[in-house]
């Protein structure tokens, strides 16, 4: 009661200096970045570290690297949607459980990434269901499974020699945490764990500037919406019990976690990310808990940042300050799929991101969130371009971190929102795959399975050779070694980004050795692929179109472990149509694999699409994309309503409208698309 006192005294004057010195200052500023609370607080869930021995036995803790997790690769699961082990239409912790031996041996990964499985607020089988609104740190999500089930989850993972980690998110609660309802009263001792404020402020955190919300005649802050209020970190207790649900997590047996959206966790004034005092809390974190267990944890962080690499490194820390044991790359997934996409190279400086004292970046081809949609539907559900993107993803020294389901360049589904990327796994494409030595699944394994054989693959360096052939203009091949001065091992990645063949690409080199032993550990053998090196180049011949390869350089005697299919000729040429309902009837008809045809020196693809008898709309969209519905090219129309059997469009990348025309069940469609006259027909037949 005395700290309210003081505050009741020194609130008018405070009024009366700054309405004197600073004209623009807020005054309902003042005590929102005052530190509050017990200093000595202890949650009533309050675990130690040393509690953690006494708990579950980490079987594999013995002899464990302190590092372990940069040799690591990681399957991202969306618990919800992943496996459904009891009928209920929801995944679960069983359904992960039960696809143990899928995920360490079929397709290779050795550690887990669970999304967020506590108690939250949103519970829906049918709906998204995300986990990010918590309401309770200390429970798991009743629809995933039984405490014992996680139990059960971490003592098999670790049986196996697997790892798993668990997602944390400290910077927000759901609105329905009882500790959020507790705040709203005032006298409430949770009153100063949350943010509040009479008037409402504008504080824009780059997502949105409607960051403070209305609860009856008061506001509160939620850097990303109303429902999920952020926690006041400048509160010692709230600092307190978020470090107290990662140890209490920790002595459960979880190996680590990915900490999400840890740039908005504290908010200076005038300055809503990235700031000191954030940077602060993540480094007490990491000294006071990660680094206190003798097992060694580690901690990811989900800082989406993208083409800033400055403030994204910033999250390692300081070598007398470490903060991240591992940060998530946001610059090096799209460029590998938009590489493939669009026919050149455009990794950039993304093969070989400046890293911090010894720490280590994670990258993926995607994840849950709408950073780029899954990477079967961006690739227009082509098979060979999916795996060139999958070498392209895998062949780097980071830790790679597999969002399920790309592990078969399954499609997301087609509807809006991120919700479309979180659907269950494809079982009946897992059996395909499985058994199709030349499967996107099994190119993941083989390439998964050389990163664990040779440990440059993981901690070497990536020197790119610069193209001679085409220096002048964007490269459509990629070459590129990984080495390390520790390891006599070395490896040539090259790939060729063309819907074309190639006789021979050369690249400049500085091996300065002739006739260098090579041995192809990937690729297609069907075809010459002898390398050739000279004094300061290498020359490559017959890349097929597409063409990923890996050679060991420096023995002749290995064996290749993925013999891709046989070298293709000629150019490879495709258009994929989506086709959907209209806006009132989502159905997705399907995407259909275009046939090109030249006419009169015109590209121009056509397809006979038979309406099924069970689709109810009576229009339908259509256009062309090599991405998803939402976010790909489009034939643009400048009406969207247009209902046309033919026209001219405007461009083939207006994103903004689609083709819609009124069909019949049952009747047949020739969709014809001139590409260089930008003209379209649809004809019954
Ligand atoms: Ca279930
Ligand atoms: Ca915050």
């Amino acid at each position: 009661m005395k700290y309210k006192l003081f505050f009741l005294v020194l609130i008018p004057i405070t009024i009366f200096f700054f309405s004197c010195s600073a004209g623009d200052f807020e005054l309902e500023n003042v005590g929102l970045f005052e530190y509050t609370g017990d200093k000595n607080y202890r949650s009533q869930s309050h675990v130690e570290v040393s509690a953690a021995k006494n708990q579950y036995n980490d079987v594999n803790s013995e002899n464990l690297s302190k590092d372990w997790y940069k040799d690591s690769s990681f399957y991202h699961i969306w618990v919800k949607a992943f496996v459904d082990s009891d009928g209920d239409r929801c995944g679960d912790l069983k359904g992960i459980e039960e696809n143990l031996d899928y995920i360490q041996e079929i397709l290779g990964c050795d550690a887990i990434w669970l999304s967020p499985i506590f108690s939250c607020s949103y519970v829906s089988i049918d709906g998204n269901m995300h986990g990010y609104d918590t309401i309770n740190y200390y429970s798991i999500n009743e629809f995933f499974g039984k405490p014992e089930d996680l139990e059960s989850l971490i003592t098999e993972v670790h049986k196996r020699g697997m790892k798993i980690i668990f997602d944390f998110v400290p910077n927000h609660t759901s609105d329905a945490h009882p500790w959020f309802l507790s705040s709203k009263e005032k006298n409430s001792d949770k009153r100063n764990w949350y943010l509040w404020s009479d008037e409402q402020l504008s504080w824009n955190n780059g997502m949105s500037s409607k960051t403070w919300h209305k609860k009856d005649s008061e506001y509160y802050y939620g850097a990303f919406n109303g429902m999920m209020p952020d926690l006041n970190f400048r509160n010692y207790e709230v600092r307190e019990e978020m470090k107290n649900v990662v140890r209490y997590w920790l002595n459960k047996g979880f190996d680590g976690l990915r900490i999400d959206a840890v740039r908005y966790l504290i908010e200076e004034d005038g300055d809503y990310c990235d700031t000191q005092a954030t940077h602060e809390w993540f480094q007490e974190l990491r000294k006071e808990v990660i680094d206190a267990y003798e097992s060694p944890k580690f901690m990811v962080c989900e800082a989406w940042i993208e083409n800033d690499r400055n403030t994204l490194n910033e999250y390692f820390g300081t070598a007398t300050n470490p903060e991240f044991n591992m940060v998530l790359d946001f610059d090096a997934g799209k460029p590998c799929i938009y590489s493939v996409r669009d026919g050149f190279d455009k990794t950039g400086e993304s093969l070989s991101p400046m890293k911090e004292f010894t720490s280590v970046f994670g990258t993926f081809l995607g994840n849950h969130d709408e950073y780029c949609g899954r990477v079967g539907s961006e690739l227009g559900l082509q098979e060979k371009l999916i795996k060139q993107a999958t070498a392209l993803s895998l062949l780097r020294p980071t830790v790679p971190f597999i969002y399920y389901g790309n592990e078969l360049g399954q499609p997301e589904e087609n509807i809006s929102g991120d919700f479309r990327l979180r659907y269950p796994i494809k079982s009946s494409e897992v059996t395909i795959q499985k058994s199709n030595p030349l499967s996107i699944l099994n190119l993941n394994n083989k390439i998964l399975s050389l990163r664990k054989k040779y440990s440059v693959l993981r901690n070497g360096v990536v020197t790119k050779l610069e193209s001679l052939d085409n220096t002048d203009k964007e490269s459509s091949f990629l070459a590129y070694f990984i080495s390390d001065d520790s390891s006599t091992d070395k490896f040539l990645c090259v790939f060729n980004f063309s819907n074309k063949a190639v006789q021979s690409c050369s690249f400049s080199q500085n091996l300065t050795e002739n006739d260098i032993a090579t041995s192809m550990l990937i690729g297609d053998s069907d075809q010459d692929n002898t390398i050739v090196f000279t004094d300061d180049s290498v020359t490559i011949k017959n890349l097929a179109p597409y063409a990923y390869r890996v050679y060991y350089i420096g023995n002749s005697e290995l064996k290749n472990v993925f013999d891709d299919e046989n070298y293709i000729e000629n150019e490879i040429v495709y258009k994929t149509m989506y086709i959907r309902g209209n806006i009132n009837n989502w159905e997705v008809l399907d995407s259909f694999l275009m046939n090109a045809a030249n006419m009169e020196g015109d590209t121009v693809y056509s397809i006979d699409i038979k309406i099924p008898s069970n689709f109810d709309s009576k229009t339908i969209e259509f256009k062309f994309d090599t991405g998803s519905w939402l976010n790909g090219y489009n034939w643009g129309l400048n009406k969207l309503n247009s209902d046309k059997t033919s026209g001219t469009v405007t461009s083939i990348q207006d994103q903004s409208n689609n083709i819609i025309i009124s069909v019949e069940k049952n009747k047949t469609y020739t969709f014809t698309f001139n590409f260089t006259k930008l003209t379209f027909s649809v004809k019954a037949k």
